[in-house]
């Protein structure tokens, strides 16, 4: 069987939560509660000596990174798939989906702001100010990135895929921490509908995690 460990708002853990969601796998779950630092703690580190959610615990090995662990539950249950074939396509998808992992996430991660707050002193809204203008950038580009692709309603076609699994946890943190008004990017706001509307994306929603508050 195996085991998640994932934090509740976590936005990595969120694409988990949909992938797994979308292959229909059952998995036990751990929570590591991040407000209360037991990311730092030697049991978890010992997971993952980054000290981050989300952990998969194969039975037969600990996976660490989110998009690493995304494609190997793709490449060891290929259906639905959550790449299109031909390597032009999945280049594209794989793009979309470095836009939020590689270029807005990281700089909006809770430690980031943590360090922007407490070594240089920034207030609330210079903290949401700088989270804002990252994912502005990277939803305006996923946006032109989306337009020279096949019409939706998902990123990249009928089926969602993991641009949809790394996009769609990154509407809900821009929308539910910063008020994002997602109707200025019109394809984004489509995904976050078909979403809303999708089992699977609807049981992976933050607010369906035990530990939701
Ligand atoms: N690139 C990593 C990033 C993981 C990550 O940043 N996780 C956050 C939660 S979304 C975390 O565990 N933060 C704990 C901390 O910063 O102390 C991935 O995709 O798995």
């Amino acid at each position: 069987m195996l085991k998640l460990y994932d934090y509740w708002r976590s936005g990595t853990s969120h694409r988990l939560r949909i992938a797994l969601a979308l292959k229909g796998l059952d998995y036990t779950q751990e929570s590591v509660d991040l407000l209360a630092g037991a990311q730092r703690a030697p049991e978890h580190m010992a997971r993952n000596p980054q000290g981050f959610v989300p952990v998969l615990d194969t039975g037969e090995a600990l996976l660490t990174q989110s998009p690493a662990i995304v494609e190997w539950l793709d490449e060891t249950h290929p259906e639905p798939p959550l790449l299109p074939r031909g390597p032009t396509a999945r280049a594209k998808v794989r793009a979309i989906a470095w836009v939020v992992a590689c270029d807005i996430h990281p700089l909006g991660n809770q430690r980031v702001l943590k360090y922007l707050r407490e070594e240089y002193g920034k207030d609330d809204a210079a903290i949401a100010a700088w989270a804002l203008r990252w994912i502005g950038d990277g939803f305006a580009a996923i946006e032109r990135l989306l337009a020279d692709g096949p019409d939706g309603p998902w990123c990249w076609g009928a089926a969602p895929t993991l641009a949809d699994v790394c996009v769609v946890p990154q509407i809900y943190a821009a929308v539910s921490r910063y008020s994002l008004d997602i109707a200025r990017y019109p394809r984004l706001a489509g995904i976050d509908a078909a979403a809303a509307a999708h089992p699977a994306f609807q049981a992976a929603h933050p607010t369906r995690h035990p530990d939701a508050r």
